[in-house]
């Protein structure tokens, strides 16, 4: 892979409705769009998935540029490689910072598989031509959440996931349930509740739910394992999973029996590919998660999510979700529940130049 420059555009854009959570609100979406083009002058995508400020990982937008400029890029400037799959090691010299890592490697994948004219999922292993759509609902009211719910189930989504919190759990979902008593629905409390709280948790069993995402601390394994053999409800782990070790561990000791995969999270497709083909073997569902993304984020996952354990629809949404216009063409668009994965090379979606220029807010170009 002959590496001749790498750009990096950093855009923001505002979200059509605020995306709450107990740990606040995402009003303003900024990130980073990475362009990489080798000596053939094809060019792979990227995004990094940090959010401004540090309040789902530690990254934010500054440190991935900081990770990027001054040592990311630097590091594959003096280490030529040949296919995607030796980034992750390269890398690894450098502790986590993961979205920043997957920012860079994910649009190494996309130039790999562009070059050698191969769809993206083909090149990761994907056997899927559709994948399943699912949708978040992050509001602070139950009547919102509810007409929100009938306008997705409209758009065909086939699956729900709600953010809940000690002050927005039962009531909340008995409301939901009262509507909508066979929806496929899930909850997230991106660690809302602590082991004391073992009661609220438990009375959840009530609801059906496929599923309850990260209930406890983010960085915890342990205290989810005590739970789960609380309650009835499957614990699918999101923020502690951050690496095929931290699978491993998870699987192992019982903590969960779901795996949100997310690939800024665990630091690119190769480690989320690890992941996934553990999971697989195990018997342990996965689904692939969201932040929030702009299209080439978007177009990674549909590719990512194409792989055989992707059993389960994940936060796989149309453009429109979030956004007013996406950056790429044509948009990701939910048909029939559905999301196609593309069958042209690499992610099979263009970058919309004249949406990135509206949104652009900085941009650096380096020549290698
Ligand atoms: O906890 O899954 C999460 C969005 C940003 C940060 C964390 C999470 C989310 C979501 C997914 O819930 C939203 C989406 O992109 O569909
Ligand atoms: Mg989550």
């Amino acid at each position: 892979m002959k590496i001749t420059s790498i750009e990096l555009n950093v855009i923001e854009m505002p979200l059509k409705d605020p995306f709450l959570t107990h740990l606040g609100a995402v009003n303003i979406r900024e990130g980073i769009i990475i362009k990489i083009t080798n000596s053939d002058g094809v060019s792979g995508y990227g995004e990094g998935v940090a959010f401004s400020t540090p309040w789902y990982t530690e990254e934010t937008v500054k440190t991935s540029l900081h990770m990027l400029t001054d040592f990311l890029i630097p590091i594959l400037q003096k280490n030529p490689i040949d296919h995607p799959s030796q980034a992750s090691r390269l890398f690894s010299s450098l502790r986590r910072n993961n979205m920043a890592k997957a920012a860079i490697e994910t649009a190494l994948w996309d130039l790999y598989a562009k070059s050698h004219s191969q769809p993206l999922s083909k090149t990761l292993g994907g056997t899927r031509s559709a994948i399943p759509a699912g949708v978040v609902v992050a509001t602070d009211s139950a009547t919102k959440a509810l007409a929100q719910i009938d306008q997705y189930l409209q758009e065909g989504y086939q699956r729900v996931k709600v953010k809940i919190n000690p002050k927005q759990d039962y009531s909340f979902l008995s409301e939901i349930r009262r509507f909508f008593p066979d929806l496929p629905l899930m909850a997230d409390a991106n660690s809302a509740y602590k082991l004391t709280d073992l009661e609220r948790i438990k009375a959840l069993d009530d609801f059906n739910l496929l599923m309850i995402e990260q209930p406890l601390a983010y960085d915890d394994i342990l205290e989810h394992s005590f739970l789960q053999k609380e309650i009835k409800t499957p614990i699918c782990l999101d923020e502690s999973i951050c690496s095929y070790d931290d699978a491993l561990k998870a699987i192992e000791f019982g903590c969960c029996k779901v795996i949100n995969i997310k690939v800024g999270r665990v630091g690119g497709l190769y480690e989320a590919k690890r992941i996934h083909d553990y999971c697989f073997e195990q018997g342990v569902p996965v689904w692939c998660g969201g932040m929030i993304e702009f299209g080439i984020s978007r177009a990674h996952n549909i590719a990512l999510a194409s792989l055989p354990g992707f059993s389960i629809p994940g936060d796989i949404s149309s453009s429109n979700r979030f956004w007013e216009e996406d950056i790429i063409t044509p948009e990701v668009n939910v048909q029939n529940g559905l999301v196609a994965v593309p069958t042209s090379p690499g992610i099979g979606f263009k970058l919309n130049k004249k949406r990135l220029q509206e949104v652009l807010q900085w941009k650096e170009t380096i020549v290698f």
